[in-house]
C-alpha cells in the first residue's frame, strides 16, 4: 500500500460511474466526479504549498465540496483538522495556535475574523461550494498522484475538550481509521447496496469516520443533507437503507406525527451514539417502527469501541460488545481489573486507540498506558451476558445533543464578570438534547447583577452549545469536606428544571 485510506476508501471511487453522493433534491454525484473533486483539492493544497504532514484546518458548512476536502487531505498526505461550525472567533484561534495549519479554510462569513488573527493564511469556501478555495481547485487535474503514507502516519487532528478547559487534538491515524471503518463494515454489514442518510455534521467522529468511511470502505452511497431537521430526513429515509444518528435525531423523529412504519419501510439498520440512548427510546422506536436501533459506544480518541450486535440481542440501556480487534478492560483506581460484573474505569486497547494527544505529551501518558489502554473516562460494567453498559462519567463532561461540553471552560468564562464571585456549571436532564447546561453563580456582594452583558460576552467566546441553557443565582455552593463544589448535589437539585413528557409519548 502506497497510502492506506486512498487505496482502500478513495481509490474505487476513481473507476465508479455509480452514484456516490445524492443531494436532498436527489441530484447525484458518481464516485468519479466525486474523486476527481477529491483530486483538485489535493492539488491546491500543494498549490498552497501544504505538503504530507502539514495541517489544513477547516471550519465550513456541510457540504459536497466540503467532503471533498476530507478526501483532498488524505490523497495529499496532508493532516485533516475540522472544526465545529458553532466554534467563534475565540475557539478558532486557540485552534489555529495550537494545530498551527499551513491554511485555513472556512466561510466567506468568519474570513476576516479569522485572517485578522494573523496566524494563519486563509481561503474560504462556502455551504454551496463556492469560494476563492473552489476557484484554485477549478482549474487543476482530475487526477492527482497520491501521496505516499504509511499506516503510522497521522491523517487527522480532532479536537476534543479538555478538563482543564484546553482542547487537545487527538491524532488519529490511517489504522486507527481504516481498522474502525473495516470492523464496522463487518459487524453491521454494511455493502455497496446500501444507501446511508447522512445528516450528521462531518466535523467529528459520528459523521466523519464512521460515517463516512464505511460508506466507503463498502462501496455504498450517501444522501448527504447538510443538517438534521425532522422533515428532510422523512422526506430522504424512504430511499435509504441505513441511518447513524445521536438520540436527540430519535427522540425527534419519534416526536414527529409522520414518523412510523411506512417511512421506514426500505430501512434496514438504525444506529445510535455519542451520547445515552434512553432504554425508553429504544421501546418506543421498536413499538412504532418495528426496528431495534443499534447502539454503540466510541470516542474521539478511539473510534468506536463497542457496539451492539446486528443478527443478535441488541439489548436496550447497554453498549454491547468489545468490536473485533479491540479490548476492553473495566478497572479499579490502580488500574487494575474490577470483579466480573462490578463497577470500574473502562479502558480500551487495539487498532483504534489514538496515536496521542498534539503537542501534550504530559495529557497523553495521564491517559493512554504504557501497555497500550486508553483509559476512557467513561464508568461502566459489565452484565452477566457480557453486554457493557456505562453507568456513568469520572470526567466532569456535558454531552448536550451529542455535544461535549467540559464545565471548566463555560466556568473560566462566567468568573470573569465582574459580579460573579464563583460559578459552577453542570448538566441537567432535557427532553431533546439528553442533557442541557446549566450554571449557578454566587454573586459578588454589592455589584449589580448584569445578566444581559454577560450573555453577550458569552456569545462571542463560547460556541451556542456551550451557552448555558438557564443561568440560577444561589447564595453559596454545597462543598464536600475537601472543599470541592459537588456537582452531583447540583445536577439532583436542579434535575427537574426542564422536565417535560418523555419524547415519543403516544
Ligand atoms: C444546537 N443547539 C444546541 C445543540 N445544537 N444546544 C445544545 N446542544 C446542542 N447539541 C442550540 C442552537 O444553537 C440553538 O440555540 C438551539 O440550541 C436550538 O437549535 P436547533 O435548531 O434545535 O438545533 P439543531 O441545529 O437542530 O441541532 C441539534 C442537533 C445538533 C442535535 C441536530 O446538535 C447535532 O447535529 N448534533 C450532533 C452532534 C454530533 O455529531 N456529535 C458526535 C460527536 S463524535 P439558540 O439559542 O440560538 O436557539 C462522538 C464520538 C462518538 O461523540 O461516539 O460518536
Ligand atoms: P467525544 O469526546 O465527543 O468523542 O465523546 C465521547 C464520549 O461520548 C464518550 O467518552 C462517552 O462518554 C460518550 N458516548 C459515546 N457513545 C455513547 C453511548 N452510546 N452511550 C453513552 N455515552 C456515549
Amino acid at each position: 500500500m502506497t497510502n492506506p485510506l486512498h487505496d482502500a476508501l478513495l481509490a474505487p471511487l476513481g473507476a465508479s460511474d455509480t452514484p456516490f453522493l445524492i443531494r436532498p433534491d436527489g441530484s447525484a454525484i458518481d464516485g468519479t466526479a466525486f474523486y476527481g473533486m477529491a483530486c483538485r483539492a489535493a492539488g491546491a493544497l500543494a498549490e498552497r504549498g501544504l505538503a504530507p504532514g502539514d495541517r489544513l484546518a477547516v471550519q465550513v458548512e456541510k457540504s459536497p465540496e466540503a467532503l471533498a476536502l476530507y478526501a483532498g487531505c488524505l490523497i495529499a498526505g496532508v493532516v485533516f483538522v475540522p472544526l465545529n461550525t458553532a466554534y467563534t472567533t475565540d475557539e478558532i484561534a486557540y485552534f489555529l495556535a495550537d494545530a498551527t495549519p499551513g491554511l485555513a479554510i472556512c466561510d466567506p462569513r468568519m474570513a476576516d475574523r479569522i485572517a485578522a488573527l494573523g496566524t494563519t493564511p486563509v481561503m474560504t469556501l462556502d455551504a454551496a461550494g463556492q469560494g476563492s478555495f473552489a476557484d484554485l481547485a477549478a482549474g487543476l487535474p482530475n487526477r492527482i498522484a497520491p501521496a505516499r503514507r504509511t499506516a503510522q502516519d497521522i491523517a487527522a487532528l480532532l479536537y476534543t475538550s479538555g478538563t482543564t478547559g484546553r482542547s487537545k487534538g487527538a491524532m488519529l491515524s490511517h489504522e486507527n481509521l481504516l481498522s474502525n471503518a473495516r470492523a464496522l463494515c463487518d459487524l453491521w454489514r454494511i455493502d455497496s447496496d446500501d444507501v446511508l442518510l447522512h445528516a450528521l455534521p462531518i466535523f467529528h467522529a459520528h459523521g466523519l469516520f464512521v460515517a463516512v468511511n464505511t460508506t466507503l470502505l463498502a462501496g455504498a452511497r450517501m444522501i448527504f443533507l447538510p443538517g438534521f431537521t425532522v422533515d428532510a430526513v422523512l422526506q430522504a429515509m424512504p430511499r435509504a437503507t441505513l441511518m447513524m444518528g445521536v438520540p436527540t435525531f430519535y427522540t425527534r423523529l419519534l416526536d414527529a406525527p409522520g414518523f412510523g412504519a411506512d417511512v421506514c419501510a426500505g430501512m434496514r439498520l438504525f444506529v445510535s451514539g455519542s451520547a445515552p440512548l434512553l432504554a425508553e427510546t429504544h421501546q418506543k422506536f421498536q413499538q412504532r417502527t418495528g426496528h431495534r436501533i443499534l447502539e454503540r459506544y466510541g470516542m474521539t480518541e478511539t473510534g468506536m469501541n463497542t457496539s451492539n450486535p446486528h443478527d443478535g440481542e441488541r439489548r436496550a440501556g447497554t453498549v454491547g460488545f468489545a468490536l473485533p480487534g479491540v479490548e476492553i478492560a473495566i478497572t479499579d483506581a490502580g488500574g487494575a481489573p474490577v470483579p466480573a460484573g462490578e463497577i470500574g474505569m473502562i479502558e480500551v486497547r487495539g487498532p483504534n486507540v489514538f496515536r496521542g494527544y498534539w503537542n501534550m505529551p504530559d495529557k497523553t501518558a495521564e491517559e493512554l498506558r504504557q501497555n497500550g489502554f486508553f483509559i476512557t473516562g467513561d464508568l461502566g460494567r459489565q452484565d452477566a451476558d457480557g453486554y457493557l453498559h456505562i453507568v456513568g462519567r469520572s470526567k466532569d463532561l456535558i454531552i448536550s445533543g451529542g455535544y461535549n461540553v467540559y464545565p471548566k471552560e463555560v466556568e473560566s468564562v462566567l468568573n470573569e464578570a465582574s459580579f460573579v464571585r464563583e460559578a459552577a456549571v453542570f448538566g441537567v436532564p432535557h427532553p431533546d438534547f439528553g442533557e442541557a447546561v446549566v450554571a449557578t453563580l454566587v454573586v459578588e456582594p454589592g455589584v449589580p447583577v448584569d445578566l444581559p452583558a454577560l450573555r453577550h460576552d458569552m456569545s462571542g467566546r463560547l460556541a451556542r452549545y456551550k451557552q448555558p441553557k438557564e443561568i440560577l443565582l444561589t447564595q453559596s455552593l454545597p462543598r464536600n469536606t475537601m472543599g470541592k463544589v459537588q456537582k452531583n448535589l447540583l445536577r439532583d437539585r436542579h434535575r427537574d428544571l426542564f422536565a417535560a413528557p418523555v419524547s415519543g409519548t403516544p
